[in-house]
């Protein structure tokens, strides 16, 4: 495995959090070219399997893959629900991210965009729609702070917490690929470091988040891209 980038904080084996991850610049630069992507592939409204529910948070994603939910399930396709069209490259500044913490030999396919708003939240999951369930998921997070909660293996397994803040990086891979996770809500009185930078750029909107995952979906011998 390669060496991880110095500063993470095992928050349980597998689960690393790298506060403060991207400095300034890297958000700024990773909030245009997310400005760009959901320009190109617009924030959409996922509705939860079976009962089609509207999910709180809105998507878009980046990549030959995007994750997926509507009253069908959940899945990866490689085109946007509504538009049709191929999803937009992952942002550069994700793909350096995933090369320097992925600790993981092949590329990401998958970025997954979630924009929250102050009221937004997303309830306990496990990721876990990805083939390759040896590769890390990667989460970058920009804008307003979240409480992001995590347990273990088994849903009733007693949770933690941990603030996410603009430019932090959290790694889920190995014994903590597949924990239970979810965002309890945006803390707005947190100040966010990205500020009246996001403000000024447009985005993630004043008093938002946009949080993104990135993941590798198949094993890298059944798409010869490793
Ligand atoms: C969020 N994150 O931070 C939601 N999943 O908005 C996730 O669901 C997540 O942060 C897998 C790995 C890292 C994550
Ligand atoms: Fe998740």
């Amino acid at each position: 495995m390669p060496p991880r980038a110095p500063g993470g904080i095992a928050l349980v084996p597998g689960l690393i959090h790298y506060p403060a991850y991207l400095d300034r610049a890297a958000q700024e630069r990773l909030a245009r070219e997310v400005a760009a992507l959901v320009a190109a592939s617009p924030l959409y409204t996922p509705r939860m399997p079976r009962t089609g529910k509207p999910f709180s948070v809105r998507m878009s994603n980046g990549g030959s893959l995007g994750w997926v939910s509507d009253a069908g399930g959940y899945r990866y396709q490689p085109h946007h629900p509504e538009t049709g069209a191929p999803w937009p490259p992952i942002p550069a500044t994700a793909l350096a991210a995933w090369e320097a913490l992925g600790a993981y030999p092949a590329p990401p396919e998958a970025c997954l965009v979630n924009l929250y708003d102050a009221t937004a939240r997303m309830g306990l999951h496990q990721d876990r729609d990805e083939a390759d369930l040896a590769a890390p998921v990667l989460s970058l997070s920009l804008g307003a702070t979240a409480l992001f909660r995590y347990g273990g293996l088994r849903r009733g397994d007693p949770t933690l917490s941990v603030r996410l803040r603009s430019g932090d990086a959290l790694v889920m891979g190995g014994p903590a690929r597949l924990i239970h996770h979810g965002i309890d809500r945006l803390l707005p009185d947190a100040p966010d470091l990205l500020g009246d930078a996001g403000g000024a750029l447009g985005f993630p909107p004043p008093g938002t988040r946009c949080n993104l995952t990135l993941r590798r979906v198949n094993p890298p011998a059944t798409t010869g891209d490793a």
